[in-house]
């Protein structure tokens, strides 16, 4: 089988009563279990972050979360601390059904760059190394889940189209963040990446 179900950030920070939680999220779990059956390799995504990472907040002296800022390779939103590696919140969700996953990959480890995509880090250089897995194994359609569809899933859409993969978002397993519309502008810039929302 030449698809590829790809689960983006499942980790109880990122689920009702995590530190970034994204409203609903818990409730994608039991649909991304069941799609999982009809993928020949599924992937996680995991982040992964240092406890100094430049992402969080309280790393930034009088900063609040939900702040933008200029990071060297350009705006970067400032979070609630959250994914800390080894924490549980950086552990994925207990129902999530971790068995299928034939790769879990870890990104935003580096403190000085964050990356929402599971493609490229933030400043769209940095490669996490996954295209040549996928195209190693001869991988050409890619659906994701997971969240946030408006941050990391989105970002890695819209890599996964430019680099060629034939990219779908199946958006009933997916939850956003929404601050700002950023819902909206998400869609609209995965839209004409080539993406299909399904
Ligand atoms: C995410 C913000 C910060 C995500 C990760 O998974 O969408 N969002 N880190
Ligand atoms: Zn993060």
């Amino acid at each position: 089988m030449t698809n590829a179900l790809i689960v983006i950030d499942m980790q109880n920070d990122f689920c009702p009563g995590g530190n970034l939680a994204v409203p609903h999220g818990d409730q994608i779990v039991a649909p991304i279990n069941k799609l999982m059956e009809g993928f020949g390799t599924v992937i996680l995504t995991q982040d992964w972050h240092p406890a100094d990472h430049t992402s969080f907040a309280d790393n930034h002296d009088g900063a609040a979360p939900f702040d933008v800022v200029q990071m060297p390779y350009g705006p970067q939103v400032l979070w609630p601390r959250h994914c800390v590696i080894g924490t549980p919140g950086a552990a994925f969700h207990r129902d999530l059904d971790v068995r299928r996953a034939d790769m879990v990959l870890r990104k935003g480890f580096r403190a000085g760059i964050d990356s929402y995509s599971a493609f490229h880090e933030n400043d769209h250089r940095t490669q996490t190394g996954l295209a040549g897995y996928l195209r190693e194994r001869g991988i050409t359609q890619l659906s994701l889940v997971g969240l946030a569809h408006d941050f990391c899933v989105a970002w890695s859409a819209i890599d996964a189209a430019k680099l060629g993969f034939e990219t779908r978002v199946i958006e009933d397993a997916c939850r956003a963040i929404d601050m700002d519309g950023s819902l909206a502008t998400a869609r609209t810039a995965m839209r004409d990446a080539g993406v299909a929302l399904v």
